[in-house]
Protein backbone atom coordinates (compact mmCIF):
# COMPACT_ATOMS: atom_id res chain seq x y z
CA UNK A 1 0.00 0.00 0.00
CA UNK A 2 1.47 3.51 -0.92
CA UNK A 3 2.15 5.65 1.57
CA UNK A 4 -0.63 8.72 1.82
CA UNK A 5 -0.42 11.89 2.71
CA UNK A 6 -3.07 14.65 3.12
CA UNK A 7 -4.66 16.85 5.92
CA UNK A 8 -7.96 16.57 6.86
CA UNK A 9 -9.44 16.69 3.90
CA UNK A 10 -11.23 12.91 2.03
CA UNK A 11 -12.35 12.05 -0.95
CA UNK A 12 -15.82 13.41 -0.90
CA UNK A 13 -14.30 16.77 -0.28
CA UNK A 14 -11.80 16.17 -3.11
CA UNK A 15 -14.84 15.22 -5.50
CA UNK A 16 -16.49 18.35 -4.05
CA UNK A 17 -13.57 20.53 -5.62
CA UNK A 18 -13.58 18.48 -8.49
CA UNK A 19 -16.82 19.55 -9.06
CA UNK A 20 -15.89 22.73 -8.51
CA UNK A 21 -13.76 22.47 -11.10
CA UNK A 22 -15.49 21.53 -13.82
CA UNK A 23 -18.07 23.84 -13.09
CA UNK A 24 -18.41 27.50 -12.56
CA UNK A 25 -14.30 28.13 -10.93
CA UNK A 26 -12.19 26.80 -13.20
CA UNK A 27 -8.55 25.06 -12.50
CA UNK A 28 -8.39 27.85 -9.49
CA UNK A 29 -7.71 25.27 -6.16
CA UNK A 30 -4.58 24.54 -5.63
CA UNK A 31 -4.90 22.02 -3.00
CA UNK A 32 -5.80 18.92 -4.02
CA UNK A 33 -6.72 16.90 -1.08
CA UNK A 34 -6.61 13.56 -0.04
CA UNK A 35 -6.26 11.07 2.93
CA UNK A 36 -6.70 7.93 4.27
CA UNK A 37 -4.16 8.18 6.74
CA UNK A 38 -5.25 6.69 9.47
CA UNK A 39 -4.57 9.43 12.05
CA UNK A 40 -6.77 12.03 10.19
CA UNK A 41 -8.92 8.93 9.14
CA UNK A 42 -12.04 10.14 11.23
CA UNK A 43 -12.05 13.21 9.26
CA UNK A 44 -14.27 12.70 6.25
CA UNK A 45 -16.79 15.38 5.37
CA UNK A 46 -19.63 16.08 3.13
CA UNK A 47 -19.51 19.62 2.68
CA UNK A 48 -20.96 19.83 -1.03
CA UNK A 49 -21.68 16.52 -2.62
CA UNK A 50 -21.99 15.31 -5.76
CA UNK A 51 -22.75 11.80 -7.62
CA UNK A 52 -20.08 9.52 -7.95
CA UNK A 53 -20.79 7.78 -10.69
CA UNK A 54 -17.39 6.79 -12.18
CA UNK A 55 -17.15 5.23 -15.62
CA UNK A 56 -14.52 2.38 -15.94
CA UNK A 57 -13.06 3.58 -18.43
CA UNK A 58 -10.77 1.85 -21.45
CA UNK A 59 -7.49 3.04 -19.25
CA UNK A 60 -9.18 1.46 -16.13
CA UNK A 61 -9.02 -1.90 -18.31
CA UNK A 62 -5.10 -1.41 -19.09
CA UNK A 63 -4.35 -1.74 -15.71
CA UNK A 64 -4.96 -5.75 -15.71
CA UNK A 65 -3.04 -5.87 -18.91
CA UNK A 66 -0.19 -4.11 -18.49
CA UNK A 67 0.90 -0.97 -19.45
CA UNK A 68 1.13 -0.57 -23.40
CA UNK A 69 -1.60 1.23 -24.41
CA UNK A 70 -0.27 3.88 -21.67
CA UNK A 71 3.01 3.56 -23.16
CA UNK A 72 1.94 4.40 -26.76
CA UNK A 73 -0.17 6.98 -25.32
CA UNK A 74 2.50 8.24 -23.36
CA UNK A 75 4.46 8.40 -27.44
CA UNK A 76 1.39 10.36 -28.67
CA UNK A 77 2.21 12.59 -25.79
CA UNK A 78 5.55 13.57 -26.23
CA UNK A 79 5.34 14.89 -29.36
CA UNK A 80 2.23 16.97 -28.02
CA UNK A 81 4.80 18.35 -24.91
CA UNK A 82 7.66 19.19 -27.42
CA UNK A 83 4.71 21.33 -29.61
CA UNK A 84 4.62 22.98 -25.82
CA UNK A 85 8.15 23.99 -25.57
CA UNK A 86 9.22 20.69 -23.54
CA UNK A 87 13.01 19.65 -24.19
CA UNK A 88 13.37 16.37 -25.48
CA UNK A 89 16.09 15.77 -23.01
CA UNK A 90 13.42 16.74 -20.27
CA UNK A 91 11.03 14.13 -21.36
CA UNK A 92 13.65 11.81 -21.10
CA UNK A 93 15.00 12.33 -17.96
CA UNK A 94 10.85 12.78 -16.35
CA UNK A 95 9.66 10.05 -18.15
CA UNK A 96 12.20 7.47 -17.81
CA UNK A 97 10.82 3.74 -16.82
CA UNK A 98 7.47 5.85 -16.27
CA UNK A 99 4.67 3.50 -16.00
CA UNK A 100 0.65 3.11 -15.53
CA UNK A 101 -0.19 3.13 -11.77
CA UNK A 102 -3.53 1.39 -11.30
CA UNK A 103 -3.41 2.57 -7.55
CA UNK A 104 -4.34 6.18 -8.87
CA UNK A 105 -7.00 5.22 -10.79
CA UNK A 106 -8.38 3.24 -7.61
CA UNK A 107 -8.55 6.01 -5.87
CA UNK A 108 -9.41 8.55 -7.87
CA UNK A 109 -12.44 6.09 -8.78
CA UNK A 110 -13.09 5.04 -4.85
CA UNK A 111 -13.74 8.60 -3.72
CA UNK A 112 -16.92 7.32 -2.43
CA UNK A 113 -19.41 9.47 -0.87
CA UNK A 114 -19.16 9.60 2.93
CA UNK A 115 -21.52 11.61 5.04
CA UNK A 116 -20.10 13.17 7.78
CA UNK A 117 -20.64 16.11 8.87
CA UNK A 118 -19.12 19.48 9.19
CA UNK A 119 -18.61 19.33 13.20
CA UNK A 120 -16.78 16.15 12.61
CA UNK A 121 -14.35 17.70 10.09
CA UNK A 122 -13.30 20.57 12.16
CA UNK A 123 -13.00 18.15 15.00
CA UNK A 124 -10.01 16.83 13.28
CA UNK A 125 -9.48 20.05 11.60
CA UNK A 126 -9.02 22.09 14.74
CA UNK A 127 -8.41 19.23 17.77
CA UNK A 128 -6.03 19.97 20.38
CA UNK A 129 -3.30 18.02 18.77
CA UNK A 130 -3.27 19.76 16.04
CA UNK A 131 -3.31 23.40 17.59
CA UNK A 132 -0.83 22.50 19.69
CA UNK A 133 1.56 21.05 16.43
CA UNK A 134 0.10 24.28 15.01
CA UNK A 135 1.79 26.57 17.98
CA UNK A 136 5.42 24.81 17.69
CA UNK A 137 5.51 25.27 14.38
CA UNK A 138 4.74 28.63 14.75
CA UNK A 139 7.47 29.00 17.52
CA UNK A 140 10.24 27.16 15.50
CA UNK A 141 9.46 29.19 12.14
CA UNK A 142 8.76 32.18 14.19
CA UNK A 143 11.24 34.25 12.21
CA UNK A 144 10.56 33.23 8.53
CA UNK A 145 6.41 33.66 8.98
CA UNK A 146 7.26 37.19 10.55
CA UNK A 147 8.95 37.72 7.15
CA UNK A 148 6.92 36.07 4.85
CA UNK A 149 3.87 38.10 6.94
CA UNK A 150 5.52 41.11 6.30
CA UNK A 151 6.07 40.66 2.50
CA UNK A 152 2.59 39.29 2.08
CA UNK A 153 0.55 40.75 4.39
CA UNK A 154 -0.77 37.46 5.37
CA UNK A 155 -0.98 36.73 9.24
CA UNK A 156 1.79 33.76 10.06
CA UNK A 157 -1.22 32.02 11.72
CA UNK A 158 -3.28 31.94 8.29
CA UNK A 159 -0.15 30.29 6.31
CA UNK A 160 0.22 28.42 9.30
CA UNK A 161 -2.98 26.37 9.04
CA UNK A 162 -2.78 26.03 5.40
CA UNK A 163 0.50 24.50 6.34
CA UNK A 164 -1.64 22.25 9.05
CA UNK A 165 -4.74 21.50 7.01
CA UNK A 166 -2.75 20.38 3.79
CA UNK A 167 -0.02 18.15 5.01
CA UNK A 168 -0.20 18.21 8.92
CA UNK A 169 2.45 20.63 9.20
CA UNK A 170 4.74 19.07 6.51
CA UNK A 171 4.52 15.75 7.94
CA UNK A 172 2.48 14.04 5.12
CA UNK A 173 3.18 15.79 1.93
CA UNK A 174 3.00 13.02 -0.09
CA UNK A 175 5.48 10.16 -2.00
CA UNK A 176 3.92 9.01 -4.93
CA UNK A 177 5.57 10.26 -7.91
CA UNK A 178 4.10 13.17 -9.34
CA UNK A 179 4.78 12.85 -13.59
CA UNK A 180 3.82 8.65 -12.61
CA UNK A 181 0.60 9.92 -11.13
CA UNK A 182 -0.38 13.17 -13.83
CA UNK A 183 0.47 10.99 -16.39
CA UNK A 184 -1.81 7.76 -15.52
CA UNK A 185 -4.52 10.20 -14.74
CA UNK A 186 -3.97 11.65 -18.19
CA UNK A 187 -3.84 9.30 -19.86
CA UNK A 188 -7.55 7.76 -18.14
CA UNK A 189 -10.24 9.45 -19.83
CA UNK A 190 -11.97 11.01 -16.72
CA UNK A 191 -10.22 14.40 -16.37
CA UNK A 192 -7.95 13.78 -19.30
CA UNK A 193 -7.43 17.70 -20.46
CA UNK A 194 -7.46 19.03 -16.77
CA UNK A 195 -4.50 16.72 -15.70
CA UNK A 196 -2.56 16.70 -19.15
CA UNK A 197 -1.99 20.63 -18.34
CA UNK A 198 -1.19 19.62 -15.26
CA UNK A 199 1.80 17.17 -16.60
CA UNK A 200 3.02 19.59 -18.63
CA UNK A 201 3.26 22.17 -16.28
CA UNK A 202 5.07 19.96 -13.93
CA UNK A 203 6.92 18.86 -17.06
CA UNK A 204 8.07 22.94 -17.25
CA UNK A 205 8.53 22.59 -13.32
CA UNK A 206 11.18 20.05 -13.80
CA UNK A 207 13.17 22.14 -16.77
CA UNK A 208 13.09 24.86 -15.04
CA UNK A 209 15.37 23.13 -12.80
CA UNK A 210 13.33 24.14 -9.20
CA UNK A 211 13.34 20.00 -8.56
CA UNK A 212 14.56 17.19 -10.29
CA UNK A 213 11.99 14.62 -11.23
CA UNK A 214 12.82 12.13 -8.85
CA UNK A 215 12.19 14.22 -5.84
CA UNK A 216 8.86 15.61 -7.47
CA UNK A 217 6.34 13.68 -5.28
CA UNK A 218 3.22 14.76 -3.76
CA UNK A 219 -0.33 13.17 -3.40
CA UNK A 220 -1.96 10.52 -5.80
CA UNK A 221 -3.33 13.14 -7.43
CA UNK A 222 -0.52 15.34 -8.02
CA UNK A 223 -0.40 18.57 -5.54
CA UNK A 224 2.98 19.02 -3.87
CA UNK A 225 5.10 19.79 -1.33
CA UNK A 226 4.19 21.42 2.01
CA UNK A 227 1.21 23.35 0.91
CA UNK A 228 0.32 21.09 -1.76
CA UNK A 229 0.35 23.08 -4.86
CA UNK A 230 -0.99 21.90 -7.99
CA UNK A 231 2.08 22.31 -10.82
CA UNK A 232 -0.19 25.30 -12.64
CA UNK A 233 -0.99 26.98 -9.25
CA UNK A 234 3.00 26.57 -8.97
CA UNK A 235 3.77 27.86 -12.19
CA UNK A 236 2.06 31.33 -11.54
CA UNK A 237 2.42 31.63 -7.62
CA UNK A 238 4.89 29.74 -5.87
CA UNK A 239 7.89 31.91 -4.78
CA UNK A 240 11.60 31.51 -4.13
CA UNK A 241 11.55 33.09 -0.42
CA UNK A 242 14.67 31.33 0.96
CA UNK A 243 16.97 32.89 -2.16
CA UNK A 244 18.79 29.98 -3.54
CA UNK A 245 17.60 30.29 -6.31
CA UNK A 246 15.06 27.42 -7.05
CA UNK A 247 11.43 27.32 -5.86
CA UNK A 248 11.73 24.51 -3.38
CA UNK A 249 8.17 23.43 -1.95
CA UNK A 250 9.47 19.93 -1.75
CA UNK A 251 12.32 19.87 0.94
CA UNK A 252 11.65 19.47 4.68
CA UNK A 253 12.45 22.97 4.99
CA UNK A 254 9.04 24.65 4.20
CA UNK A 255 9.96 28.05 3.72
CA UNK A 256 9.19 28.65 -0.04
CA UNK A 257 6.06 26.59 0.06
CA UNK A 258 4.72 28.79 3.61
CA UNK A 259 5.74 32.12 1.77
CA UNK A 260 4.18 30.04 -1.89
CA UNK A 261 1.01 29.87 0.04
CA UNK A 262 1.09 33.22 1.01
CA UNK A 263 1.94 34.76 -1.77
CA UNK A 264 -1.24 32.69 -3.31
CA UNK A 265 -3.12 34.27 -0.43
CA UNK A 266 -2.08 37.83 -1.22
CA UNK A 267 -2.64 37.42 -4.97
CA UNK A 268 -6.28 36.98 -4.82
CA UNK A 269 -6.89 39.90 -2.39
CA UNK A 270 -6.27 39.07 1.57
CA UNK A 271 -6.49 41.80 3.65
CA UNK A 272 -4.28 41.93 6.05
CA UNK A 273 -6.03 42.50 9.47
CA UNK A 274 -9.53 41.87 8.49
CA UNK A 275 -10.92 38.54 10.00
CA UNK A 276 -12.12 35.53 7.41
CA UNK A 277 -15.16 35.16 9.92
CA UNK A 278 -16.42 35.54 13.43
CA UNK A 279 -18.90 33.48 15.45
CA UNK A 280 -21.66 35.80 16.05
CA UNK A 281 -25.09 35.13 18.07
CA UNK A 282 -28.43 35.92 15.98
CA UNK A 283 -31.11 37.72 17.94
CA UNK A 284 -34.38 36.26 18.54
CA UNK A 285 -36.84 36.60 16.06
CA UNK A 286 -33.62 36.90 13.58
CA UNK A 287 -34.55 37.01 9.49
CA UNK A 288 -33.32 33.97 8.24
CA UNK A 289 -33.65 34.97 4.93
CA UNK A 290 -30.79 37.71 5.18
CA UNK A 291 -28.51 34.46 5.64
CA UNK A 292 -27.10 33.89 2.57
CA UNK A 293 -23.92 34.56 1.03
CA UNK A 294 -24.94 37.48 -1.27
CA UNK A 295 -26.68 39.25 1.10
CA UNK A 296 -24.00 41.58 2.90
CA UNK A 297 -24.24 44.34 5.21
CA UNK A 298 -21.19 46.63 7.53
CA UNK A 299 -20.88 44.46 10.69
CA UNK A 300 -22.49 48.29 12.38
CA UNK A 301 -25.25 47.35 10.41
CA UNK A 302 -25.37 43.78 11.61
CA UNK A 303 -24.79 45.04 14.99
CA UNK A 304 -28.57 47.13 15.09
CA UNK A 305 -30.39 44.38 13.77
CA UNK A 306 -29.00 42.18 17.05
CA UNK A 307 -26.08 40.49 15.47
CA UNK A 308 -23.46 40.02 17.98
CA UNK A 309 -20.56 38.31 19.49
CA UNK A 310 -21.65 35.35 21.65
CA UNK A 311 -20.29 37.77 24.63
CA UNK A 312 -22.89 40.57 22.98
CA UNK A 313 -20.38 42.63 21.66
CA UNK A 314 -20.48 44.63 18.24
CA UNK A 315 -18.09 43.50 15.54
CA UNK A 316 -15.97 46.43 14.41
CA UNK A 317 -16.06 47.39 10.98
CA UNK A 318 -14.03 45.33 9.02
CA UNK A 319 -15.93 45.44 5.86
CA UNK A 320 -19.39 43.97 4.39
CA UNK A 321 -20.17 40.76 5.83
CA UNK A 322 -22.37 38.17 5.03
CA UNK A 323 -24.20 35.42 7.83
CA UNK A 324 -23.33 31.42 6.97
CA UNK A 325 -24.94 29.68 8.71
CA UNK A 326 -22.86 26.04 8.47
CA UNK A 327 -25.31 23.90 10.02
CA UNK A 328 -28.22 25.76 9.82
CA UNK A 329 -29.60 27.66 12.52
CA UNK A 330 -29.00 24.96 15.28
CA UNK A 331 -25.37 25.24 14.80
CA UNK A 332 -22.59 28.08 15.04
CA UNK A 333 -23.56 31.58 13.07
CA UNK A 334 -20.86 32.96 11.64
CA UNK A 335 -19.95 36.82 10.03
CA UNK A 336 -17.72 36.25 7.41
CA UNK A 337 -16.21 38.77 5.36
CA UNK A 338 -14.13 38.97 1.83
CA UNK A 339 -10.89 36.93 3.21
CA UNK A 340 -13.34 34.05 3.50
CA UNK A 341 -13.79 34.05 -0.32
CA UNK A 342 -9.62 34.24 -0.60
CA UNK A 343 -9.47 31.06 1.62
CA UNK A 344 -12.12 29.64 -1.08
CA UNK A 345 -9.33 29.86 -3.64
CA UNK A 346 -7.40 27.87 -2.15
CA UNK A 347 -10.22 24.89 -1.68
CA UNK A 348 -13.87 25.87 -1.95
CA UNK A 349 -15.58 23.57 0.47
CA UNK A 350 -16.95 25.91 3.13
CA UNK A 351 -15.50 23.18 5.53
CA UNK A 352 -12.50 24.02 4.50
CA UNK A 353 -12.54 27.48 4.44
CA UNK A 354 -14.00 27.69 8.24
CA UNK A 355 -11.06 24.84 9.37
CA UNK A 356 -8.50 27.13 8.37
CA UNK A 357 -9.91 30.62 9.52
CA UNK A 358 -10.86 28.61 13.15
CA UNK A 359 -7.42 26.83 12.86
CA UNK A 360 -5.96 30.04 12.31
CA UNK A 361 -7.90 31.95 15.01
CA UNK A 362 -6.86 28.77 17.29
CA UNK A 363 -3.19 29.46 16.65
CA UNK A 364 -3.58 33.17 17.40
CA UNK A 365 -4.63 32.66 21.10
CA UNK A 366 -8.49 32.55 20.47
CA UNK A 367 -10.70 30.15 21.88
CA UNK A 368 -13.26 27.57 20.44
CA UNK A 369 -16.71 28.09 18.94
CA UNK A 370 -18.83 29.17 21.87
CA UNK A 371 -21.99 27.59 19.88
CA UNK A 372 -22.70 23.97 20.06
CA UNK A 373 -23.08 21.60 16.75
CA UNK A 374 -26.42 19.61 16.17
CA UNK A 375 -24.52 17.03 16.90
CA UNK A 376 -27.61 15.12 16.83
CA UNK A 377 -28.38 15.39 13.46
CA UNK A 378 -26.81 13.49 10.60
CA UNK A 379 -26.31 14.15 7.04
CA UNK A 380 -28.51 13.54 4.29
CA UNK A 381 -27.36 10.44 2.33
CA UNK A 382 -27.24 11.30 -1.45
CA UNK A 383 -30.39 9.02 -2.31
CA UNK A 384 -32.22 11.05 0.55
CA UNK A 385 -30.89 14.19 -1.09
CA UNK A 386 -32.69 13.48 -3.88
CA UNK A 387 -35.76 12.62 -2.84
CA UNK A 388 -35.85 15.75 -0.75
CA UNK A 389 -35.32 17.60 -3.92
CA UNK A 390 -38.01 15.38 -5.72
CA UNK A 391 -40.30 15.98 -3.05
CA UNK A 392 -39.73 19.91 -2.62
CA UNK A 393 -40.16 20.17 -6.56
CA UNK A 394 -43.73 17.84 -6.83
CA UNK A 395 -44.43 20.10 -3.62
CA UNK A 396 -44.05 23.36 -5.44
CA UNK A 397 -40.51 24.35 -4.39
CA UNK A 398 -38.79 24.22 -7.36
CA UNK A 399 -35.03 22.98 -6.68
CA UNK A 400 -34.54 23.39 -10.45
CA UNK A 401 -32.82 19.89 -11.08
CA UNK A 402 -32.59 16.30 -8.86
CA UNK A 403 -28.98 15.67 -8.79
CA UNK A 404 -28.31 15.33 -4.69
CA UNK A 405 -26.17 18.56 -4.47
CA UNK A 406 -27.14 21.23 -2.40
CA UNK A 407 -26.75 24.01 -4.19
CA UNK A 408 -28.48 27.50 -3.74
CA UNK A 409 -31.95 26.55 -5.46
CA UNK A 410 -32.17 23.54 -3.29
CA UNK A 411 -31.49 26.05 -0.33
CA UNK A 412 -34.27 28.15 -1.23
CA UNK A 413 -36.39 25.70 -1.82
CA UNK A 414 -35.78 24.37 1.43
CA UNK A 415 -36.49 27.90 2.60
CA UNK A 416 -39.49 28.60 1.17
CA UNK A 417 -41.05 25.56 2.12
CA UNK A 418 -39.76 26.11 5.59
CA UNK A 419 -41.17 29.29 5.13
CA UNK A 420 -44.90 27.85 4.53
CA UNK A 421 -44.63 25.64 7.34
CA UNK A 422 -43.86 27.89 9.64
CA UNK A 423 -40.47 26.71 10.72
CA UNK A 424 -37.23 28.24 10.78
CA UNK A 425 -36.33 29.22 7.04
CA UNK A 426 -32.41 28.65 7.19
CA UNK A 427 -32.44 26.41 3.96
CA UNK A 428 -30.69 23.75 5.68
CA UNK A 429 -31.84 20.48 4.95
CA UNK A 430 -32.20 18.30 7.75
CA UNK A 431 -33.77 14.15 8.45
CA UNK A 432 -36.66 15.70 10.29
CA UNK A 433 -37.59 17.80 7.14
CA UNK A 434 -37.41 14.47 4.62
CA UNK A 435 -39.43 12.99 7.21
CA UNK A 436 -41.97 16.06 7.38
CA UNK A 437 -42.37 15.88 3.37
CA UNK A 438 -42.76 12.13 3.59
CA1 LIG B 1 14.36 28.49 -2.62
Amino acid sequence: MRKCIGGVMTAALWASIVQADTTDKSIRPLARPLVDNVQLASADVTVSVRPVLRPITEAHRVSAGGNARFQAWLGAFRARAQAQGILGSTLDRALAGVTYDSDVIKRDRNQAEFSKPIWEYLDSAVSDTRVSNGRAGLAQHQDTLTRIEAQYGVEKEVVTAIWGLETAFGTYRGSDQTIRSLATLAFDGRRSRFFEAQLIAALQIIQAGDVGAANMVGSWAGAMGHTQFMPTSFLEHAVDFDGDGRRDIWSDDPTDALASAAAYLARHGWKQGQPWGVEVRLPQGFDYAQARRDHTLLPSEWAAQGVLTPSGQAIPDHGPAAILLPAGGRGVALMIFDNFKVIEKYNGADAYVIGIGHLSDRLAGGAPFQTGWPRGDRVLSFAERKELQRRLTQAGFDTKGIDGRTGPNTINAVRAFQVAQGLVPDGYPTLSLLERMR
